[in-house]
Protein backbone atom coordinates (compact mmCIF):
# COMPACT_ATOMS: atom_id res chain seq x y z
CA UNK A 1 0.00 0.00 0.00
CA UNK A 2 1.73 3.04 -1.23
CA UNK A 3 0.94 6.47 0.60
CA UNK A 4 -2.20 7.83 1.56
CA UNK A 5 -3.44 11.07 0.75
CA UNK A 6 -5.43 12.68 3.63
CA UNK A 7 -7.77 15.75 3.34
CA UNK A 8 -6.20 17.24 6.57
CA UNK A 9 -8.13 21.10 7.79
CA UNK A 10 -8.24 22.44 4.24
CA UNK A 11 -5.75 20.51 1.90
CA UNK A 12 -4.88 17.08 0.55
CA UNK A 13 -1.55 15.98 2.02
CA UNK A 14 0.31 12.86 2.76
CA UNK A 15 0.08 10.33 5.25
CA UNK A 16 2.78 11.26 6.64
CA UNK A 17 2.29 14.78 6.84
CA UNK A 18 -0.80 14.75 9.25
CA UNK A 19 0.16 16.04 12.66
CA UNK A 20 -2.79 16.32 15.05
CA UNK A 21 -1.83 17.92 18.95
CA UNK A 22 -2.20 15.83 21.56
CA UNK A 23 -3.88 18.85 22.75
CA UNK A 24 -7.15 17.52 20.54
CA UNK A 25 -9.98 16.95 22.63
CA UNK A 26 -10.77 14.29 20.09
CA UNK A 27 -7.81 12.79 21.99
CA UNK A 28 -8.09 13.48 25.66
CA UNK A 29 -11.65 13.45 25.61
CA UNK A 30 -13.60 11.46 22.36
CA UNK A 31 -15.23 14.98 21.95
CA UNK A 32 -15.58 14.48 18.06
CA UNK A 33 -18.11 13.17 15.46
CA UNK A 34 -17.50 11.01 12.19
CA UNK A 35 -19.43 9.46 9.15
CA UNK A 36 -17.82 5.92 7.80
CA UNK A 37 -19.18 6.61 4.23
CA UNK A 38 -18.69 4.00 0.46
CA UNK A 39 -17.43 4.57 -2.66
CA UNK A 40 -18.71 2.38 -5.13
CA UNK A 41 -17.80 2.10 -8.23
CA UNK A 42 -16.59 5.40 -9.25
CA UNK A 43 -19.78 7.14 -6.96
CA UNK A 44 -19.37 8.19 -3.08
CA UNK A 45 -23.09 6.55 -2.26
CA UNK A 46 -25.66 8.28 -0.01
CA UNK A 47 -22.96 11.22 0.24
CA UNK A 48 -25.88 13.92 1.09
CA UNK A 49 -27.16 12.20 3.39
CA UNK A 50 -23.86 11.72 5.39
CA UNK A 51 -23.25 15.20 5.16
CA UNK A 52 -26.70 16.19 6.96
CA UNK A 53 -25.98 13.45 9.87
CA UNK A 54 -22.67 14.67 10.20
CA UNK A 55 -24.40 18.21 10.80
CA UNK A 56 -26.95 16.79 12.93
CA UNK A 57 -24.62 15.44 15.44
CA UNK A 58 -22.45 18.71 14.97
CA UNK A 59 -25.51 20.42 15.92
CA UNK A 60 -26.15 18.46 19.44
CA UNK A 61 -22.89 19.00 20.43
CA UNK A 62 -22.08 22.62 19.54
CA UNK A 63 -19.25 21.68 17.37
CA UNK A 64 -18.90 24.42 14.36
CA UNK A 65 -18.04 22.74 11.21
CA UNK A 66 -15.85 25.43 9.36
CA UNK A 67 -16.96 24.17 5.70
CA UNK A 68 -20.79 24.58 4.25
CA UNK A 69 -22.38 21.38 3.81
CA UNK A 70 -21.60 21.25 0.31
CA UNK A 71 -18.02 22.29 0.59
CA UNK A 72 -17.23 19.18 2.57
CA UNK A 73 -18.77 17.24 0.05
CA UNK A 74 -16.16 17.85 -2.78
CA UNK A 75 -13.71 17.30 -0.03
CA UNK A 76 -15.02 13.95 0.00
CA UNK A 77 -14.58 13.75 -3.58
CA UNK A 78 -11.74 14.95 -3.82
CA UNK A 79 -10.00 13.33 -1.46
CA UNK A 80 -11.96 10.14 -3.26
CA UNK A 81 -9.83 11.58 -6.77
CA UNK A 82 -6.85 12.53 -4.91
CA UNK A 83 -6.03 8.68 -4.11
CA UNK A 84 -7.29 6.92 -7.30
CA UNK A 85 -10.24 4.81 -5.75
CA UNK A 86 -12.85 3.40 -7.48
CA UNK A 87 -14.31 1.69 -4.40
CA UNK A 88 -13.81 2.76 -1.37
CA UNK A 89 -14.32 3.09 2.63
CA UNK A 90 -13.93 6.81 3.39
CA UNK A 91 -13.88 7.87 7.15
CA UNK A 92 -14.83 11.91 7.79
CA UNK A 93 -13.77 13.09 11.20
CA UNK A 94 -14.63 16.45 12.73
CA UNK A 95 -13.16 16.19 16.30
CA UNK A 96 -13.19 19.40 18.97
CA UNK A 97 -9.73 20.43 18.38
CA UNK A 98 -6.73 21.38 20.10
CA UNK A 99 -7.57 23.07 23.44
CA UNK A 100 -6.29 23.11 27.09
CA UNK A 101 -6.37 20.17 29.79
CA UNK A 102 -9.85 21.02 30.71
CA UNK A 103 -13.16 19.20 29.14
CA UNK A 104 -14.35 22.95 28.43
CA UNK A 105 -15.24 22.93 24.73
CA UNK A 106 -14.69 26.23 24.69
CA UNK A 107 -11.16 26.50 24.72
CA UNK A 108 -11.07 24.57 21.62
CA UNK A 109 -11.46 27.52 19.02
CA UNK A 110 -10.34 25.37 15.49
CA UNK A 111 -12.30 21.81 14.85
CA UNK A 112 -9.68 19.62 13.36
CA UNK A 113 -11.22 17.94 10.16
CA UNK A 114 -9.52 14.66 8.55
CA UNK A 115 -10.71 12.62 5.48
CA UNK A 116 -9.39 9.40 4.82
CA UNK A 117 -10.37 7.21 1.76
CA UNK A 118 -9.14 3.61 2.06
CA UNK A 119 -10.80 0.21 2.20
CA UNK A 120 -12.80 -2.20 4.56
CA UNK A 121 -13.47 -5.16 5.18
CA UNK A 122 -15.40 -5.81 8.36
CA UNK A 123 -16.15 -9.43 8.51
CA UNK A 124 -14.88 -12.43 6.08
CA UNK A 125 -16.21 -12.92 2.86
CA UNK A 126 -17.38 -16.19 3.55
CA UNK A 127 -20.10 -14.82 6.25
CA UNK A 128 -21.76 -12.91 3.82
CA UNK A 129 -23.24 -16.34 2.24
CA UNK A 130 -23.00 -18.60 5.08
CA UNK A 131 -24.43 -15.96 7.69
CA UNK A 132 -23.28 -14.58 11.08
CA UNK A 133 -23.79 -16.31 14.42
CA UNK A 134 -24.64 -13.51 17.07
CA UNK A 135 -24.50 -13.27 20.91
CA UNK A 136 -26.87 -10.79 22.85
CA UNK A 137 -24.62 -8.44 24.74
CA UNK A 138 -24.66 -7.62 28.60
CA UNK A 139 -23.70 -3.87 27.52
CA UNK A 140 -26.50 -1.70 27.11
CA UNK A 141 -26.79 1.00 24.87
CA UNK A 142 -27.17 4.43 26.79
CA UNK A 143 -30.61 5.93 26.92
CA UNK A 144 -31.21 9.11 24.79
CA UNK A 145 -30.77 11.33 27.87
CA UNK A 146 -27.14 9.41 28.62
CA UNK A 147 -26.05 9.58 25.30
CA UNK A 148 -28.13 9.74 22.24
CA UNK A 149 -27.14 7.12 20.25
CA UNK A 150 -28.24 9.60 17.21
CA UNK A 151 -25.09 11.37 18.18
CA UNK A 152 -22.47 9.16 15.74
CA UNK A 153 -19.47 10.72 18.16
CA UNK A 154 -16.17 9.62 18.52
CA UNK A 155 -17.02 7.80 21.94
CA UNK A 156 -17.24 4.28 20.64
CA UNK A 157 -17.01 2.38 24.06
CA UNK A 158 -20.15 1.55 24.58
CA UNK A 159 -19.73 -0.82 21.22
CA UNK A 160 -16.12 -1.33 22.04
CA UNK A 161 -17.06 -3.16 25.39
CA UNK A 162 -19.71 -5.40 23.55
CA UNK A 163 -16.95 -6.25 20.45
CA UNK A 164 -14.54 -7.58 23.10
CA UNK A 165 -17.55 -9.80 24.70
CA UNK A 166 -18.02 -10.87 20.75
CA UNK A 167 -15.01 -12.22 20.47
CA UNK A 168 -14.87 -13.79 24.17
CA UNK A 169 -18.19 -15.16 22.95
CA UNK A 170 -16.56 -16.62 20.10
CA UNK A 171 -19.39 -14.59 17.35
CA UNK A 172 -18.37 -11.58 14.94
CA UNK A 173 -21.17 -9.55 16.30
CA UNK A 174 -22.87 -8.58 19.29
CA UNK A 175 -26.57 -7.58 19.29
CA UNK A 176 -27.27 -4.53 22.03
CA UNK A 177 -30.72 -4.05 23.78
CA UNK A 178 -31.39 -1.13 25.79
CA UNK A 179 -32.67 -0.17 29.07
CA UNK A 180 -36.03 -1.25 28.47
CA UNK A 181 -35.29 -5.02 27.10
CA UNK A 182 -35.52 -4.11 23.59
CA UNK A 183 -33.51 -5.35 20.76
CA UNK A 184 -31.84 -1.93 19.11
CA UNK A 185 -28.81 -2.51 17.06
CA UNK A 186 -24.99 -4.06 16.46
CA UNK A 187 -21.81 -2.51 17.70
CA UNK A 188 -21.64 -1.12 13.82
CA UNK A 189 -24.81 -2.32 12.15
CA UNK A 190 -29.07 -1.82 12.31
CA UNK A 191 -30.96 -4.99 12.81
CA UNK A 192 -34.22 -6.21 10.99
CA UNK A 193 -36.01 -9.48 11.45
CA UNK A 194 -38.43 -10.95 8.97
CA UNK A 195 -41.55 -12.57 10.57
CA UNK A 196 -44.29 -13.45 8.25
CA UNK A 197 -42.95 -11.68 5.21
CA UNK A 198 -42.40 -8.61 6.89
CA UNK A 199 -39.82 -6.82 8.15
CA UNK A 200 -39.45 -5.50 11.39
CA UNK A 201 -36.46 -2.86 12.57
CA UNK A 202 -36.49 -0.86 15.39
CA UNK A 203 -37.67 2.63 15.10
CA UNK A 204 -35.12 5.24 16.39
CA UNK A 205 -36.88 6.38 19.63
CA UNK A 206 -35.75 2.93 20.66
CA UNK A 207 -32.02 4.50 20.77
CA UNK A 208 -30.38 3.95 17.65
CA UNK A 209 -27.97 5.60 15.21
CA UNK A 210 -30.62 6.29 12.18
CA UNK A 211 -28.58 3.90 9.83
CA UNK A 212 -27.91 5.26 6.11
CA UNK A 213 -28.16 1.62 5.12
CA UNK A 214 -30.63 1.03 7.48
CA UNK A 215 -33.00 4.01 5.73
CA UNK A 216 -32.07 2.69 2.14
CA UNK A 217 -33.10 -0.74 2.75
CA UNK A 218 -36.73 -0.04 4.14
CA UNK A 219 -36.99 2.06 0.81
CA UNK A 220 -35.57 -0.89 -1.61
CA UNK A 221 -38.14 -3.02 0.38
CA UNK A 222 -41.33 -1.35 0.09
CA UNK A 223 -39.95 -0.38 -3.71
CA UNK A 224 -40.37 -4.35 -4.21
CA UNK A 225 -44.04 -4.36 -2.06
CA UNK A 226 -42.62 -5.76 0.68
CA UNK A 227 -43.75 -4.12 4.10
CA UNK A 228 -41.25 -2.62 6.29
CA UNK A 229 -42.39 -1.78 10.33
CA UNK A 230 -40.78 0.25 12.70
CA UNK A 231 -41.44 -1.55 16.29
CA UNK A 232 -39.97 -3.00 18.99
CA UNK A 233 -39.08 -6.26 19.60
CA UNK A 234 -37.16 -8.57 22.19
CA UNK A 235 -34.34 -11.50 22.12
CA UNK A 236 -37.52 -13.69 22.29
CA UNK A 237 -38.98 -11.95 18.93
CA UNK A 238 -35.65 -12.37 17.16
CA UNK A 239 -34.80 -16.34 17.90
CA UNK A 240 -38.36 -16.91 16.82
CA UNK A 241 -37.73 -14.50 13.87
CA UNK A 242 -37.77 -16.59 10.47
CA UNK A 243 -35.01 -14.77 9.33
CA UNK A 244 -32.45 -11.86 10.80
CA UNK A 245 -29.95 -9.12 8.92
CA UNK A 246 -27.72 -6.45 9.68
CA UNK A 247 -27.14 -2.98 7.52
CA UNK A 248 -24.06 -0.75 7.74
CA UNK A 249 -22.41 1.30 5.67
CA UNK A 250 -18.84 -0.86 6.68
CA UNK A 251 -21.38 -4.15 6.98
CA UNK A 252 -23.72 -3.57 4.40
CA UNK A 253 -25.83 -6.42 4.22
CA UNK A 254 -25.11 -9.36 6.19
CA UNK A 255 -27.35 -12.39 7.09
CA UNK A 256 -27.52 -13.87 10.74
CA UNK A 257 -28.55 -17.07 11.14
CA UNK A 258 -28.06 -17.50 14.73
CA UNK A 259 -28.71 -15.70 18.23
CA UNK A 260 -27.19 -16.94 21.73
CA UNK A 261 -27.08 -20.46 20.22
CA UNK A 262 -30.60 -20.30 18.46
CA UNK A 263 -30.89 -20.94 15.09
CA UNK A 264 -33.18 -18.29 13.60
CA UNK A 265 -35.54 -19.76 10.87
CA UNK A 266 -33.69 -22.26 9.49
CA UNK A 267 -30.38 -21.41 10.94
CA UNK A 268 -29.44 -20.43 7.69
CA UNK A 269 -29.65 -17.08 5.28
CA UNK A 270 -33.54 -16.66 4.27
CA UNK A 271 -35.00 -15.66 0.79
CA UNK A 272 -35.71 -11.88 2.01
CA UNK A 273 -32.24 -10.76 3.62
CA UNK A 274 -30.48 -12.48 0.84
CA UNK A 275 -32.87 -10.79 -1.88
CA UNK A 276 -32.55 -7.70 -0.30
CA UNK A 277 -29.01 -8.24 -0.18
CA UNK A 278 -28.51 -8.29 -3.75
CA UNK A 279 -31.31 -5.18 -4.47
CA UNK A 280 -28.88 -3.25 -2.29
CA UNK A 281 -25.42 -4.04 -4.05
CA UNK A 282 -27.07 -2.89 -7.18
CA UNK A 283 -28.43 0.07 -5.84
CA UNK A 284 -25.33 1.05 -4.31
CA UNK A 285 -23.16 0.49 -7.78
CA UNK A 286 -25.34 2.69 -9.72
CA UNK A 287 -26.65 5.68 -7.11
CA UNK A 288 -24.35 8.18 -6.00
CA UNK A 289 -22.23 11.29 -6.43
CA UNK A 290 -19.62 10.59 -9.25
CA UNK A 291 -16.01 11.03 -8.02
CA UNK A 292 -15.10 11.56 -12.21
CA UNK A 293 -16.59 14.04 -14.29
CA UNK A 294 -15.64 11.79 -17.26
CA UNK A 295 -16.91 7.80 -15.93
CA UNK A 296 -16.47 5.89 -19.12
CA UNK A 297 -13.01 4.83 -18.27
CA UNK A 298 -14.23 3.13 -15.33
N1 LIG B 1 -25.37 1.65 14.27
C1 LIG B 1 -24.18 2.07 14.73
C2 LIG B 1 -23.94 2.15 16.17
C3 LIG B 1 -23.17 2.43 13.82
O1 LIG B 1 -21.99 2.86 14.26
C4 LIG B 1 -24.68 1.88 12.00
C5 LIG B 1 -25.63 1.56 12.95
C6 LIG B 1 -25.03 1.78 10.55
O2 LIG B 1 -25.21 3.07 10.00
P1 LIG B 1 -24.95 3.36 8.46
O3 LIG B 1 -25.33 4.80 8.29
O4 LIG B 1 -23.48 3.13 8.23
O5 LIG B 1 -25.81 2.45 7.69
C7 LIG B 1 -23.41 2.34 12.43
C8 LIG B 1 -22.35 2.72 11.45
C9 LIG B 1 -17.10 -0.45 11.94
C10 LIG B 1 -17.83 0.79 11.64
O6 LIG B 1 -15.88 -0.47 11.71
C11 LIG B 1 -19.18 0.90 11.86
C12 LIG B 1 -19.85 2.10 11.58
C13 LIG B 1 -19.15 3.14 11.10
C14 LIG B 1 -17.83 3.00 10.88
C15 LIG B 1 -17.13 1.84 11.15
O7 LIG B 1 -17.71 -1.40 12.41
N2 LIG B 1 -21.13 2.17 11.86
Amino acid sequence: MGTRLIFFNGSVVAEEDVHISPFDHGFLYGDGIFEGIRAYNGRVFKLSEHISRLFASAKSLLLKIPYSPEELASAVIETVRANALKDAYIRLVVSRGEGDLGLDPLHCPNPTVIIIADSIQLFPESLYESGLALASSAIRRPAGDVLNPQIKSLNYLNSILAKIEASQRGVPEMVLLNQLGHVVEGTGDNIFIVREQVLITPPLSAGILPGITRAAVMELARGEGLEVREENFTLHDLYNADECFLTGTAAEVIPAISCDGRAIGMGKPGPIAKSVRTLFMHYAREQGAPVYSNLSWL
